[in-house]
């Protein structure tokens, strides 16, 4: 396989980083098709854009059958551009690979190399076994991986992204000191935080958020604000539910919460027996997870998300002692903070949990990715930094 930069290009080929990056952008619209990862392709023949994929869900065409059956005969000698490379398996549906020799494409550029170990560097070998050049476009290398953080981390680490989502006052106040907490910030912030229930596999509660709020952290599609091309390009990923987690050491989730009452599947994770006869509904499981400092290990359930759930991207959801946890173990990539522009007091409760800080040197630091205004409120986007080594 050659590996070529933008500037490597000749003439001939010219038009390949615009070509890509409508394969990116095509991949970045798909909201989620967990626990796939996002893939975007665009069919080219003389100067001319012939065919366009994308996948859609698990399940359904990868993007470069998508993009074929788009293209019909014309396929034959065109150029493929895929974001990542094809795969050559047969899983859900059969494999890219043959597709793509079957209809004739002349050449095939890829944005990246797939992590999955059933297909990681076959795919490229399947089609270059058969005649077919493959290039690896590399500049588009970094943009290819932030279209699927989840899918990467989890084929590399076996572990979820995992984004921590909190709701605050300008004061840094999540409820009133009676618990008041309802609708702290705006309609629109709602519907944004709908759109990453969307993008998630998992959303990740606590049993104290079960009991005190009684929430039921499902997707209602209808409710996020979406252009109507891009409602249509996700109606999959939009009617279904991702799966609900709760953190529940000692297995207090009442049968009748509303989280297992509302449409998708449940999972419980407890450090007690599992029941026989389990008091829950069909839609819920109940796992015993192993213990850190008597409660639910967050390590574990993390690796039993990815490794027995295929999560690639997981939403925390969770009350201050939760968040903090999550945080304080290093187990969180991304936090996603919403912040209303109003005051609660200083007799509110806090957006975390954390005690016993002696001097500056001892905070825990983040680095600010984004910052945009949603409706009301403002949305800052931030990573964690690691501590330094001396
Ligand atoms: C591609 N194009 O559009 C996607 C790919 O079970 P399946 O058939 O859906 O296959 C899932 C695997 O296929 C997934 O783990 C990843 O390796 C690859 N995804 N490959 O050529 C696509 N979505
Ligand atoms: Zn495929």
């Amino acid at each position: 396989m050659q590996t070529l930069s933008n500037n490597e290009l000749n003439e001939a080929n010219i038009d390949w980083p615009v070509n890509m990056r409508r394969a990116i952008e095509l991949a970045c619209n798909v909201i989620t098709a967990t626990p796939n990862p996002r893939v975007g392709c665009v069919l080219v023949k003389d100067g001319v854009v012939i065919g366009e994929g994308w996948h859609a869900a698990a399940g359904e065409d990868h993007a470069e059958v998508m993009a074929l059956n788009n293209a019909g005969e014309r396929a034959h000698g065109a150029t493929a551009l895929v974001s990542l490379e094809p795969c050559s398996h047969t899983g859900r549906t059969g494999p890219c690979t043959d597709a793509l020799l079957e209809a004739g494409v002349a050449e095939v550029v890829i944005a990246g190399i797939d992590p999955d170990p059933k297909v990681s560097g076959k795919g490229v070998a399947a089609l270059e076994g058969a005649g077919i050049a493959v290039v690896h476009l590399v500049d588009f290398e970094g943009a290819a991986r932030a279209i699927n953080p989840g899918y990467i981390k989890r084929q590399q680490l076996g572990l979820p992204y995992v984004c921590c989502k909190l709701a605050m006052s300008l004061d840094g106040r999540t409820a009133l000191a009676n618990g008041e907490s309802k609708w702290i910030s705006s309609a629109a912030a709602r519907a944004d935080v709908q759109k990453q229930r969307a993008r998630s596999s998992a959303i990740v509660t606590g049993i104290g958020t079960v009991l005190a709020d009684d929430p039921s952290l499902n997707l209602r599609g209808e409710e996020l604000d979406l252009d109507p091309e891009s409602r249509a390009h996700n109606k999959m990923s939009l009617a279904r539910q991702p799966l609900r987690v709760v953190l529940d050491s000692h297995l207090r989730t009442p049968a009748a919460a509303r989280i297992i009452a509302a449409d998708g599947e449940v999972l419980i994770y407890t450090v007690k027996a599992v029941p026989k006869d389990q008091a829950f509904p069909d839609n819920v499981e109940v796992v015993r997870a192993t213990k850190a400092a008597s409660r639910v290990s967050l390590q574990f359930v993390l690796e039993s998300l990815a490794s027995k759930f295929a999560c690639n991207e997981v939403l925390v959801e969770a009350g201050s002692t939760l968040s903090s946890a999550f945080i304080q173990a290093g187990l969180v990539d991304e936090l996603l903070v919403y912040i209303a522009p109003r005051l609660l007091g200083s007799d509110a409760k806090a957006l975390f949990d954390l005690t016993g800080l002696q001097s500056l040197a001892d905070s825990v630091d983040f680095e600010v990715k984004d910052l945009d205004k949603v409706g009301g409120d403002i949305r800052v986007t931030l990573v964690p930094v690691c501590p330094a080594v001396d």
